[in-house]
């Protein structure tokens, strides 16, 4: 068609590509090193994709196309995350089913998706909540289960009265529920957890092994892990002579401890204060203390609060007796709950002691400088110094007097070095429906009993209450509840708890490798053949929680033999954001622009295409409708420049004779562009740079024709359009795939090689120049390519043939354009 009706192309050549399999892939076992895996994050099934999704996928769909091009063998599969609270929500408002609502917003979303002509290989797709998908994740619990690395543990967690469900820390957002905003509680339940600080330091000096990350998420990562060296040291309640072990990274500052803090859970506060007339303010404190969450009584700008215990403790280095207060600050699952309190060397210490009157001592001096007497202290002295005050240890460098008290204290068996890390086991129970079920049973006579991997799937039973009152919906169906014990044959009682769905989403990318086995999770020649993921592209929101736990089982495979790999993705890209009017484009801010829109508008190669040269990848991407017209005119244009020879082209495939300076310079051009592009995609995925290099070809084709009128170089027109719309193919895959074509080719453009640029194109010896005086064109004059604005006036003003013209004249000004002109202005 004479006109570009992406309306009728892009769905014909979707339908194209899906006939003949163009994106299937299988295992090509004898060339594991031609392999390339590209991933995209799998999104949550909210019903419509929104822009975040388009440039997401855009972005993973070059990467892969690209990829192809250039030869590998490429796995690019797509899934959904879909089991989660929205659809459970939706349950209970509307009245929906949860898999009902999943279930049409996954058939609403992957056509949306393959509206945007993605190479997903379609064949593969995975959604968490199908049976035979959180078969596995069950499957991955009794893992996990059978090496210890799951438990069982009565805590004391976050809970959401509104959402009647336990929030992880991370779901809790200044002490309000992330979802619902309602302030959360503490509630104690038996819960499930993995225990991810097994693999604590593993996690942290793998990070090591990725250079292909962003270092803000690798920082995320190793800040998340939280590791500190220091030490514990026991101190002695002076009544009760019970241990108190506190956790220190100062432990050169131990002669300067004035007074002790336990949280206010510390099992020893009731023990020391029962029956005392500290009793009372102790417990009301605490209670007080409790409501709060970690996040609140940790945040810098809390105000340090605490109450005296009326108990002493005693200091094992210097012998010394030191009040013991409990206070906000000091939490309970950190270190051991317990804090050793050296007011002149730790900031938040010292803003507690002047609070409460108690004593300052200093113990560091800086090298050559005395501090003030500790009661004038306003800043804690926190660097480096030499100890004082401090005994035998007088006189050391703080570091050195680190080590030394470290070996005293495991020399009287009153501390040790110890290593601390801020990550906490996953909690993965949830108290709600839409999950994947713990595979537990629990039976009177053999205790917690796991489902025998022949039992898998437990299956999601569909008579359930959704809103229970605050029992886990699960329990609300007699059928699920109740069965026999696997052992004994006795009665049996089923685990009513889901698990969290980072759970599905931190083996996902395994089972793209193996989708459909309904034996096993994935066959482990087909992960060793496709795994690491060679590039895996998503949100920042997951750089510490979903990446943490797909690295997390990942090695637990790993040791397991399962998989050869022990990092799952081995390079990582972060994209930006889609801003409008310069904030996050989101449903609450009222400023979405729908795909769907675009797509029905514009189409899909021209919604792909403006999301691809806004802005690189990685930075934030303002929405422009402009923007977007002008990638729709740029399609447009080289529609016509294309279209204009088809069927003419046909038996053109010889060599390319170069005849005149404009072919060369169009061949030059041609073989540039190849050049820039390919670096700009393959080494730096610089897409809207290998744009724009696309768009200047466009420009300099038209150019080429204007200038060279009838004598058009055919030959050199075919290989200058075709390889035009190949390098184009990844960006806007259908206008590409049409025009290529209608060129006179059979087979898909998708197939074809990324062109290879000729270096030897790229040299241009000489350009020829125009020479102006005076604004007015005198002469044209061949001078040595890429010369500099002084360079090239230089080289013109040496020709004699310019010299006539200047005779007796004054030079007052001289104007140069690289490779194009120079201009004299005389008087
Ligand atoms: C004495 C001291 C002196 C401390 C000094 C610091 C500076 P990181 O680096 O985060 O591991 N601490 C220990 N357990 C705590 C808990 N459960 N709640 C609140 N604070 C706790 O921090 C370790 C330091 O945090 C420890 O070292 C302890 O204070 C405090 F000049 O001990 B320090
Ligand atoms: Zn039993």
């Amino acid at each position: 068609e004479e006109r570009y009706n992406f309306k009728d192309i892009e769905p014909k050549w979707q339908q194209d590509w899906k006939a003949n399999s163009l994106f299937s892939v299988t295992e090509d076992q004898k060339d594991q090193e031609n392999k390339y895996y590209c991933l995209e994050m799998f999104p949550y099934p909210s019903g419509n994709l929104h822009m975040g999704h388009v440039r997401n996928y855009s972005i993973g769909d070059v990467v892969a196309r690209f990829k192809t091009m250039t030869g590998k063998n490429v796995l690019h599969p797509m899934g959904w995350d879909a089991f989660g609270l929205p659809a459970e929500n939706a349950a209970i408002k509307h009245g929906v089913h949860p898999s009902k609502w999943t279930t049409e917003n996954i058939a609403n979303m992957r056509s949306q998706l393959q509206s945007m002509g993605l190479s997903y290989d379609w064949d593969r797709e995975v959604a968490t909540c199908y049976p035979d998908y959180y078969h596995f994740t069950q499957w991955m619990f009794l893992h996990l289960y059978n090496k210890e690395l799951a438990y069982k543990k009565h805590a004391a967690v976050n809970w959401c009265p509104s959402c009647a469900t336990v929030l992880a820390n991370e779901q809790v957002v200044n002490g309000a529920c992330e979802r619902c905003e309602t302030t959360v509680e503490k509630k104690d339940l038996d819960q499930w957890f993995f225990k991810i600080t097994q693999y604590a330091d593993r996690l942290l000096e793998d990070l090591d092994k990725l250079p292909g990350w962003p270092d803000k998420v690798k920082t995320m990562q190793h800040n998340w892990i939280g590791k500190s060296t220091g030490a514990e040291i026991v101190f002695k309640a002076e009544k009760t002579g019970d241990e108190i072990k506190v956790f220190t990274t100062r432990h050169d500052t131990v002669f300067g401890v004035t007074y002790m803090v336990l949280a206010p859970e510390h099992p020893l506060v009731k023990k020391l204060t029962i029956g005392t007339e500290y009793e009372k303010q102790v417990t009301e404190f605490t209670a007080k203390v409790t409501a709060m969450d970690n996040f609140t009584r940790t945040a810098t700008d809390m105000e340090k609060e605490g109450v005296f215990t009326g108990a002493f403790a005693i200091n094992p280095l210097s012998g010394e007796k030191i009040p013991i207060w409990i206070a906000n600050y000091v939490l309970m699952d950190y270190g051991t709950g317990a804090v050793m309190g050296v007011p002149a060397h730790d900031q938040r210490d010292l803003d507690f002691a002047r609070k409460y009157q108690l004593s300052v001592r200093i113990v560091i001096n800086p090298e050559g400088e005395e501090l003030p007497d500790g009661s004038e202290l306003t800043k804690a002295y926190a660097a480096a110094g030499n100890l004082v005050n401090s005994e035998q240890f007088n006189g050391l460098p703080h570091t050195e007097a680190q080590e030394k008290i470290a070996s005293y204290l495991e020399a009287k068996g009153i501390g040790s070095k110890q290593v601390n890390f801020r990550l906490r086991d996953w909690l993965i129970s949830r108290q709600r429906y839409w999950g994947a079920p713990i595979p537990i049973l629990y039976c009177d006579e053999c205790g917690t009993v796991p489902v025998p991997e022949k039992d898998l799937p437990v299956l999601l039973p569909t008579d359930v209450e959704f809103r229970p009152n605050g029992e886990p919906p699960l329990n609300t169906s007699a059928e699920f509840l109740h069965t026999t014990c696997p052992e004994c044959g006795g009665k049996a009682r089923r685990e009513t708890d889901t698990m969290d769905t980072f759970v599905c989403s931190s083996w996902y990318f395994l089972r793209f490798t193996d989708p459909k086995n309904s034996e096993v999770p994935f066959a482990t020649d087909k992960a060793n053949y496709w795994m690491n993921v060679d590039q895996y592209i998503g949100g920042v929101e997951h750089a510490i929680l979903h990446l943490m736990y797909a690295r997390f089982f990942t090695k637990v495979l790993y040791d397991s033999k399962l998989v050869a790999y022990d990092e799952p993705f081995a390079n990582l890209l972060t994209q930006g954001m889609v801003l409008k009017d310069g904030t996050k484009m989101s449903k609450s801010k009222g400023n979405v622009v729908s795909p769907e829109e675009i797509i029905e508008r514009y189409g899909a190669d021209t919604a792909r295409l403006f999301i691809l040269f806004a802005a690189p990848p990685e930075r934030d991407l303002e929405w422009s409708d402009q923007g977007v017209e002008g990638c729709y005119r740029f399609l447009n244009r080289v529609w016509r420049l294309v279209y204009s020879y088809h069927g003419q082209m046909d038996g053109l495939d010889g060599g390319v004779a170069i005849n005149s300076g404009a072919d060369k310079e169009l061949w030059r051009l041609l073989h540039a562009t190849i050049k820039k592009a390919t670096e700009d995609i393959g080494e730096r995925f610089n897409f809207n740079t290998a744009i724009s290099a696309i768009m200047e070809l466009v420009n300099g084709t038209y150019n080429y024709r204007e200038q060279v009128k009838d004598e058009e170089n055919s030959a050199l027109l075919k290989a200058v359009l075709t390889q035009l719309v190949v390098m184009l193919a990844p960006f806007a895959p259908h206008a590409t795939e049409e025009l290529w074509r209608s060129l006179g080719n059979k087979e898909s453009i998708h197939a074809q090689p990324w062109p290879e640029y000729d270096p030897e194109a790229l040299v241009r010896d000489e350009v020829n120049i125009v020479v102006q005086i005076n604004g007015k064109v005198r002469d044209r004059v061949d001078i040595a390519t890429d010369l500099d604005r002084e360079g090239m006036i230089e080289a013109v003003m040496q020709l004699d043939r310019v010299q006539k013209w200047l005779e007796g004249k004054q030079i007052i000004k001289t104007i140069a354009v690289p490779n194009k002109l120079v201009n004299i202005v005389v008087k």
